[in-house]
């Protein structure tokens, strides 16, 4: 399809005709967004539709990326880009007086996860339809997203995100491919001429709707399907046989607890509490999902037996892992295949990624909450189980091994251990996070499965978090070393020829400035706050968790502005501190952190005699379309968790691809980002994977030693609970209580002498531009590594087997 600027502009306005019989000059805003991302929808559709016939001709091997989050963000912007258009459509709607930003800021983000999981899973799609893969995501279509945070008094406050309230234009709602999922009934064995099946009665029936939305490739014929599930009664409004017997509440009861089902996200990506609408959640999906796909896969009249061919599923985290029975389920009871055949095939569709060595985060689910929900999985589980403690038996005639690895153990169903066994391969998603997995976490399945292991290291999509979040920066980018970098993101390494190219770290540096005045104007309309745009731009964007330690960020800045009292001449460079960061609202200490972060920036704010130097900048609310603003303007990427507990991180990675020098300990993925930059590029400090392991194992960590042999940190935590703060004493007990009764379980005050240091050093080099500039450029130049275009390719490669 071609489409000009007349075109389009005619396009515009015959689509706010048909859809709201409106001018220009008569329709809203919203109204204009929303005809133009409808245009956008259909201009898409045609390719979508090739896409799929394509698939279902060639027989293709599909894809699906089993995940319970998909944070999406946004999608306008990302498909107008997608298309090639963007440009042409901010002309053209310019011409009609329109600005497509404005536009643009209209869409609620679609916010259906939690963090870097979810994220990830966003940026998997993305790649996977630019690179030309046929993968495809498979979720719930929650009715509320993660919660919207207000921040009131200091304190966090949740509201229920209703992201659908104006309509979603992006997705279809396929009623004609809906499927049936059954919870509970009892389950009995039936031998008829030599055949046992398994009947199914009194179960809870339940529809599952498919809603599809279009993933469009960059610049290529891919549109693949994101294809999320909701749930409703079969009998459409009430339940029909307690509404004849005049049972009319218990009717109406019966389709709130149906709708449950997909009405909202758990906030909360820390621990696991065994409630039953997560593990319904997880099925409804899972099987909904694997439904469809067989459905799709009958109609190639291929046989079942070479399932394994043609299709692959990734379980994202354990959250999809009751997809390996389930998958059992259908092959051994619908479509008849041998036990050891259906076994094949399952371990050869799917595989397992872990996101967490957490222990706390690993699912389990009590037996009898397990067998009652589904107890037909239940029997497939217990037969997988036998058979594979049958096995660790005969290979080590061990029974206490037998103990540790069996998949249903100690009244619980394990889900780690399902998916592995489950699986032809598990990975890990950073270097050192894989290692610790073979060598720790997952040991014992690692010696049984040795070649089921393997590393992917995370991954970001350029186009959307440097591309389109940094449209000046991607402007000097493709005059400097052209533009093939956005197709081959490797490609970025060539700017390391500019590294010291004073003219382009000028430009560079005139554009960052230009995107931190940008969000000072955006911040001073929408808050009222001013920022100073020529403050070092510090930032700590993530999940609010101990283990990530913002209160070691925190810690230093309390410090700075002690110093800044007693010696108010103190040299240093002018910085804002940013945080932005949702807290699970269960997690008290989390929320506690919170209103410390705003309790110092209050502080702060009224000191007259430090409020030039310092501030502190709590953003409320981050999400997707805010780490798409912020990301932009960072001079310093916070990633300071405790060395072996952050899997990968992610937002390492789109920092440092917009030119922030990293802080870091050597977590997770920063390991690599410091392999790719060199140590003179970045700033490493703190504790490393030997030393952290070594006190965990010891338990020689004495928090105490700390407070008593360091007297900033003795005036830090003398001040939470003495008044000082301007708040109840009692306010932050709590924290001074985890931090020295209950002994610092990530290393806070361990790590806090070399935190400062690194942060010393930070305003030292930044005095020297030349340096700073240029350590700048490096990052960028190496962040190609880290674009999910090549995550995915080699997922493609080593675990789907596809050829591209
Ligand atoms: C865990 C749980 C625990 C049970 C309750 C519900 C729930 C929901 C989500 C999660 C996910 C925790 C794991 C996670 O988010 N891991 C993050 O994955 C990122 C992508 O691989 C990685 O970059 C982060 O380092 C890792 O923390």
């Amino acid at each position: 399809m071609r489409i000009n600027k007349e075109s389009f502009k005619s396009d515009f306005k015959r689509k706010l005709t048909t859809l709201y019989a409106e001018s220009i000059r008569s329709a809203s805003n919203f109204h204009k967004y929303y005809a133009l991302a409808s245009l956008v929808k259909d201009y898409s559709s045609e390719k979508w539709m090739n896409s799929n016939d394509y698939y279902s001709s060639q027989k293709k091997k599909q894809v699906y990326y089993f995940s319970m989050e998909f944070l999406i963000g946004r999608l306008l912007g990302s498909n107008l880009l997608n298309l090639g258009i963007r440009d042409l459509c901010r002309e053209a709607l310019a011409e009609l007086d329109i600005n497509l930003d404005e536009l643009e800021e209209l869409e609620h983000d679609a916010g259906l996860g939690n963090g870097g999981l979810g994220r990830l899973a966003a940026c998997f799609l993305d790649s996977m339809a630019s690179v030309g893969i046929a993968g495809h995501g498979c979720g719930i279509r929650y009715d509320y997203g993660l919660f919207e945070q207000k921040i009131v008094n200091g304190y966090q406050v949740e509201i229920p995100d209703n992201w659908l309230k104006n309509g979603n234009v992006w997705e279809v709602r396929r009623e004609d491919k809906a499927v049936v999922v059954k919870f509970g009934g009892k389950v009995t064995p039936v031998l008829e001429n030599d055949t046992l099946t398994f009947e199914h009665t009194d179960y809870e029936a339940v529809l599952a709707i498919p809603y599809d939305t279009p993933i469009v490739g960059y610049k290529n014929n891919t549109v693949n399907t994101l294809r999320l599930w909701s749930a409703e009664t079969i009998d459409k409004d009430f339940d029909l046989d307690s509404f004849s017997k005049g049972e009319y509440t218990k009717a109406v009861e019966h389709k709130y607890s149906v709708q449950s089902i997909s009405q909202v996200l758990y906030p909360d990506d820390t621990r696991i509490d065994g409630k039953i609408l997560r593990l319904k959640q997880q099925y409804f999906f899972v099987s909904a999902g694997l439904q469809s796909i067989l459905r799709t896969f009958r109609k190639t009249r291929k046989p079942i037996t070479k399932l394994d061919e043609y299709i692959q599923i990734q379980i994202n985290d354990t959250h999809p892992a009751v997809a390996v029975a389930e998958l059992m389920r259908i092959l051994v009871d619908e479509e008849q295949v041998s036990w050891d055949d259906a076994w094949r095939i399952t371990t050869n569709v799917m595989s397992y990624t872990n996101h967490t060595i957490l222990t706390e985060a690993l699912e389990k689910w009590p037996i009898e909450l397990f067998k009652k929900l589904l107890p037909r999985i239940f029997m497939i589980i217990t037969e997988i189980n036998e058979r594979f403690c049958k096995k660790i038996y005969e290979k080590y005639n061990d029974l206490n091994l037998v103990h540790d690895m069996a998949i249903v153990c100690d009244g619980y169903v394990k889900m780690a251990f399902l998916a592995i066994v489950g699986s032809h391969s598990v990975n890990g998603v950073a270097k050192l996070h894989t290692q610790i997995l073979k060598e720790r976490e997952l040991n014992n399945f690692y010696k049984f499965f040795p070649q089921k292991f393997n590393n992917k290291t995370n991954g970001i999509t350029h186009r959307r978090w440097l591309l389109k979040s940094n449209p000046e920066l991607s402007k000097l980018i493709n005059k400097t070393i052209g533009d093939n970098w956005i197709t081959e993101p490797i490609k970025l390494i060539n700017l390391l020829a500019y590294s010291k190219d004073k003219d382009f770290q000028d430009k560079m540096y005139e554009i960052k400035q230009a995107n931190k005045a940008e969000f000072a104007k955006y911040f001073y309309e929408t808050h009222g706050i001013n920022i100073d745009p020529n403050s070092i731009f510090d930032v700590q964007v993530k999940r609010l968790h101990a283990y990530k330690r913002q209160l070691l960020n925190v810690f230093n800045i309390l410090d700075l502005y002690y110093r800044l009292k007693e010696n108010p001449n103190l040299d240093i460079v002018p910085r804002t501190f940013f945080f932005g960061a949702k807290a699970a609202p269960g997690y008290y200490l989390a929320k506690q952190t919170i209103k410390l972060i705003n309790t110092v920036a209050d502080i702060i704010d009224k000191d007259q005699a430090v409020n030039n130097k310092i501030k502190v900048i709590f953003l409320e609310n981050y999400s997707v379309s805010l780490a798409e603003k912020i990301i932009p303007c960072a001079d310093i990427s916070e990633q300071i968790s405790t060395t072996t507990k952050e899997a990968s991180g992610t937002g390492n990675m789109k920092l440092m691809m917009n030119g922030a020098i990293t802080i870091a300990t050597l977590d997770g993925a920063n390991v690599e980002i410091c392999d790719q930059v060199g140590e003179e590029n970045i700033i490493i400090f703190g504790m490393k994977k030997d030393e952290v392991m070594e006190l965990e194992k010891t338990k020689r960590y004495n928090s105490m030693d700390y407070y008593n042999s360091d007297p900033r940190i003795k005036r830090i935590l003398d001040n939470l609970v003495n008044g000082s703060l301007g708040v109840s004493p009692s306010e932050f007990a709590d924290i001074h209580k985890y931090l020295l009764a209950n002994n610092d379980e990530f290393f806070v005050l361990k790590d806090f002498a070399a935190y400062l240091d690194a942060q010393n050093k930070i305003d030292e080099l930044y005095r020297n531009q030349d340096k700073w500039r240029e350590m700048s450029i490096v990052n960028i130049a190496h962040s190609g590594a880290f674009s999910s275009d090549n995550t995915i390719k080699k997922y493609a490669r080593d675990i789907w087997r596809i050829n591209q």
